[in-house]
């Protein structure tokens, strides 16, 4: 039986594949969103720029204001200008508990 660092391992290898394999990525996070779920997605999209990675980050909801200073966070885009756009290959939520959280976001790769 796997222990459950042997569990976390594994998980972490796949995550690691899909990364590795995937083309195009859509980042997205919770709604109202606050600011580790902000800086999650930011973090995650450097990550991406290192692996010369395409992607587009999306949440339903504007970013507070408050959040401008960040880098790249002009980068994100709301559900509306973001509808209808959808290539990815891979998605990726950060900070959200359930697919719920995600708003109109959820749903926008279920018919892929
Ligand atoms: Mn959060």
């Amino acid at each position: 039986m796997k222990t459950e660092m042997e569990h976390h391992k594994a998980q972490l290898s796949k995550i690691a594949s899909c990364i590795e394999k995937g083309k195009r990525f859509l980042i997205t996070t919770h709604v109202h969103p606050d600011g580790d779920c902000i800086a999650s997605i930011l973090l995650f999209s450097i990550i991406l720029d290192a692996q010369q990675k395409q992607y587009v980050m999306v949440i339903d909801d504007l970013v507070p204001k408050k959040f401008d200073f960040l880098p790249k966070v002009e980068q994100i885009q709301t559900f509306e200008q973001f509808r209808g756009n959808n290539a990815s290959d891979v998605v990726v939520v950060l900070d959200a508990s359930s697919f719920d959280r995600l708003g109109r976001v959820n749903g926008l790769w279920s018919s892929h």
